[in-house]
């Protein structure tokens, strides 16, 4: 028996709105999903599980014929499919009419059924979410029902507006695999019952790191898995250090530098640590420029030699302004006094 765990799709969804790679993003998650879909026409499994926001938001009656049509073509392997708290069944929601095809089964209740596969000795328990939240802890205490074959669940859950989970209590309840949705970095327990397959592909700039799917198969009667990257592209973090002979041309340079090395089509975020001198005038558009930069956080320190300050500007407003944060003072009051004296200091140069 073999099978594939999705989760967190979020088809529909528009990551980074307002950057210039938002559009095509749009696009890459849809057509990951239907690389997805052929990848099982060409290597059929047994089963498809999707554990949970499958869309990103409520979806329009024309995305789920495309999905259902997806799924037709697919005909040998059996789509089971739970709502998230994304793609809850409201009481309008699509979901609710939709008549899918053969090989579907879609769970519709927030309370958990479970269902016996027609052509894999498999038992599938799952329940969908009917309101954007769910804090009551569903899982607690449930367990599998007596009978041969395999036990798996599906459950869309994790922190504590979304079904709070006890994973050492779940992870003894007596499935044969847990099919996790909601993390979006996927997870998966070395025991191997469990896993979040993660998003597909990241969502958004929090989404860091590899992303793509669980794929499952049988072996001396216990379920064995193993992750399948997928993404095309990957979120990451550079972290640029400036100390005091740093200059915005070379800052610039460096980031185009490093932004190459690990792949033109990813999206970074940029931190900035170390010490700079107030000579070194950034421009965060230029930044921008070097790759795709989804934001730049400013952790580095202003580097002042104070007490020479207060010396040479004694009896002006620089000299009392550094006065007014002697002694010891608090993280917000040091960025205070650092960003008032680069103000104080530039327009005093200006004059
Ligand atoms: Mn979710």
């Amino acid at each position: 028996m073999k099978f594939i765990h999705l989760a967190d799709v979020h088809l529909g969804a528009v990551p980074d709105r307002g950057t210039a790679w938002s559009g095509r993003r749009e696009e890459e998650i849809w057509e990951t999903f239907r690389r997805i879909i052929a990848g099982i026409r060409e290597n059929p499994v047994d089963l498809l599980f999707i554990a949970g926001d499958l869309f990103h938001r409520q979806p329009l009656l024309k995305e789920l014929k495309e999905v259902n049509r997806l799924f037709k073509s697919i005909p040998e392997t059996n789509i089971y499919v739970i709502a998230g708290n994304h793609d809850y069944l409201n009481r309008d929601s699509a979901y609710r009419k939709f008549r899918w095809a053969d090989n579907v089964v879609f769970f519709d209740s927030e309370d958990l059924q479970c269902i016996d596969d027609d052509r894999v000795p498999v038992t599938v328990y799952g329940f969908s979410y009917c309101h954007q939240e769910i804090r009551e802890r569903l899982l607690d205490g449930i367990c599998p029902e007596e009978g041969d074959g395999y036990h798996i669940l599906l459950a869309h859950c994790g922190d504590e507006k979304h079904v709070p989970v006890d994973y050492k209590q779940l992870m003894a309840a007596g499935f044969d695999y847990l099919a996790l949705g909601h993390i979006h970095k996927p997870r998966i327990w070395d025991s191997g019952l469990a896993a979040f397959s993660g998003a597909p592909e990241p969502i958004d700039r929090n989404d860091t790191g590899p992303h793509g799917y669980i794929e499952g198969w049988t072996e001396n009667g216990k379920i064995h898995t193993r992750f399948v990257p997928c993404a095309v592209r990957m979120y990451d973090v550079i972290t640029l250090e400036i100390d005091e002979d740093t200059t915005r041309e070379g800052l610039e340079e460096k980031l185009a530098e490093e932004v190459s090395e690990r792949g033109q089509d990813n999206i970074f975020r940029v931190v900035l640590t170390g010490v700079r001198t107030p000579e070194l005038l950034l421009i965060p558009e230029k930044l921008k420029a070097c790759g795709n930069i989804a934001d730049i956080r400013d952790e580095s320190q202003l580097a002042y030699d104070l007490e020479a300050l207060k010396r040479q500007y004694a009896g002006t407003l620089i000299g009392d302004y550094i006065r007014f944060f002697s002694g010891k003072i608090s993280e917000t009051e040091e960025k205070a006094l650092f960003y008032g004296l680069q103000a104080l200091l530039t327009t005093s140069r200006a004059r």
